[in-house]
């Protein structure tokens, strides 16, 4: 495939066309991630979340450009979340953020449709095209609490999650569960009221726990905690390098019990479909002479034989 060589470039074309592939045409895509496989799992990949509205997309524009000032070569997948049931649509006011920007950082949309195990396949592909392009951070916005959420902190080697002072559910957010997945805790939109307050539970509710994550108070209005906060993923990005190996285990075990459970639930699909006797019991369950729990051990048996 004559991608890759402008695909190592770093060619924005070349990129766009490898991570559709990724995304829409899943045995061109595994062609191309067998030729780029050794060539990735290098870069530190930068998860961002939090609720609808929180400035996510603000603060990726700003910070990106931040750490391409300290030297790194970031860039943005963002999990488009206007294809979820109430998503980017009742957000009039959402950033956009376009597929290219000055500064030369590569930003892409990225679908959520589909199942969670899709949507983090071709994620999960999506980061090895950047990595191959030479891309690092790879950063990635991912709405929080919602129905299809990826499970962001899972993929990602440092997890932000991004709070803002002005909702009134702050709090019970913070409860329900992403207390435990930030390494980088930001109260964004800090020009509001309610900022410190809020700052002060979120360090009475984290703070203090053995993880000590990092809080911080940021405005993308104002244009200000930016640089401290680029500048504390690019020091956190020197230390997480260190531990990849082992999240990137676990992750390697994950996806590999993937593929394979994948292979076996096509096989015995098309073995089924071509299969005499299932029709038989078939059969028998129509006629109520057998159950459909004695029927499938049955065929089963004979299948693992
Ligand atoms: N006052 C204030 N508004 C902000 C700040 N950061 C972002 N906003 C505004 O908040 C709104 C939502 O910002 P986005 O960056 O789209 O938020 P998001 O978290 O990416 O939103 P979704 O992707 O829809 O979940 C926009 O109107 C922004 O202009 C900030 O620091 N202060
Ligand atoms: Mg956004």
């Amino acid at each position: 495939m004559d991608l890759l060589p402008d695909l190592k470039k770093g060619k924005r074309g070349a990129i766009a066309k490898a991570i559709s592939l990724v995304e829409n045409n899943p045995n061109e895509a595994k062609n191309l991630i067998k030729k780029i496989f050794k060539d990735t799992g290098n870069s530190i990949i930068i998860g961002i979340t939090g609720p609808a509205g929180a400035g996510k997309s603000s603060l990726i524009n700003t910070t990106s450009v931040a750490l391409k000032k300290l030297g790194t070569k970031p860039a943005v997948l963002a999990i488009d979340p206007s294809s979820h049931v109430t998503g980017g649509a009742i957000l009039g006011d959402r950033v956009r953020m376009t597929e290219s920007t000055d500064s030369g950082t590569y930003i892409r949309s990225i679908a959520s449709r589909g199942s969670t195990g899709a949507v983090s396949h071709s994620l999960r592909n999506s980061i090895r095209v950047l990595e191959y392009a030479g891309f690092n951070p790879i950063i990635i916005e991912s709405v929080g609490a919602g129905q299809t959420e990826v499970e962001i902190s899972t993929i990602a080697d440092i997890t932000v999650v991004v709070f803002n002072p002005n909702t009134g559910d702050s709090i019970q957010t913070i409860k329900a569960g992403l207390t435990e997945i930030g390494d980088i805790y930001l109260v964004n939109k800090s020009d509001l009221s309610g900022t410190n307050q809020l700052f002060d539970a979120v360090r009475d509710f984290i703070g203090a726990t053995e993880r000590n994550p990092v809080i911080l108070k940021t405005s993308v209005k104002k244009n200000t905690g930016i640089k401290e906060f680029a500048k504390t993923l690019k020091d956190m990005m020197a230390a997480k390098k260190k531990i990849k190996k082992e999240k990137d285990q676990e992750r390697l075990i994950a996806e590999l019990k993937d593929i394979v459970l994948n292979n076996i639930d096509e096989k015995i699909e098309e073995m089924l479909d071509s299969n005499k006797t299932f029709l038989t019991y078939v059969k028998k369950l129509q006629s109520k002479t057998m159950n459909p729990f004695d029927a499938g051990d049955k065929i089963t048996k004979t299948l693992m034989k």
